[in-house]
This record gives C-alpha cells, structure tokens and sequence, in this order.
C-alpha cells in the first residue's frame, strides 16, 4: 500500500514527556466537637502515623483550621479520607477530612 498517511513529521511532531500522575492531599479540617485524642488516634490509625507526628497534625488543623495530613494519588487520597471521615462519623463526631489536587 502507498505510504500516504499524514503523521506530523519534523518540526511538527510532537514530544511527549513522561507524566506522573497528580498528587492529591488530604485535608484534616478543623471543628469544635471531635477530642483531641480522638484525631491522634485516627490519625494513627489510617495514615500511619506515630502518636507526635499525629499530635502535631492534629494541633496545627487546632489553630490554623486546617492542616495538610499527606499527599497520595487521587484514589488513595480519597479512600483515605473517606476512611477517616466515617470513623468520625462511626463515633458521633463531625471529623471531616477533604482532598485536592496540588498545584
Ligand atoms: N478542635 C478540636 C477540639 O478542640 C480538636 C480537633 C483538631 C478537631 C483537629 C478536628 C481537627 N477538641
């Protein structure tokens, strides 16, 4: 068959770089209800934590509102926080965890 197909050639063709997918946090959100140690445990419990690190987490969110907790592919990032949300829930507690994408 003649050779007669139109890929871009040369100057126009294009470069394709390796894309590594987006990272997306997860987000603790601050409320007035949920204890303290409750959050630490939580904390501990989905994102793998030890006790400081999560008590940091934990009073940063305190005081600033919010607080980023780590940064996962989309999909983890979302099971994640819905995991740590219903264990908020689960217990009677507003806890809220949200994700976004980073820049
Ligand atoms: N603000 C909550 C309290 O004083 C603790 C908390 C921290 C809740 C971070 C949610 C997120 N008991």
């Amino acid at each position: 068959m003649a050779d007669t197909d139109l890929k871009p050639r040369g100057k126009t063709r294009t470069v394709s770089k390796t894309e590594r997918p987006r990272l997306h946090k997860v987000l603790l959100v601050n409320d007035d209800f949920t204890p303290r140690e409750f959050v630490v445990i939580v904390l501990q419990a989905v994102f793998r934590m030890d006790e400081a690190q999560a008590a940091r987490v934990m009073m940063t969110a305190h005081q600033q509102g919010v607080c980023v907790v780590a940064v996962f592919q989309k999909d983890v990032a979302e099971t994640k926080a819905s995991e740590a949300t219903d264990l908020g829930r689960e217990a009677g507690y507003p806890l809220m965890f949200t994700t976004e994408p980073e820049e």
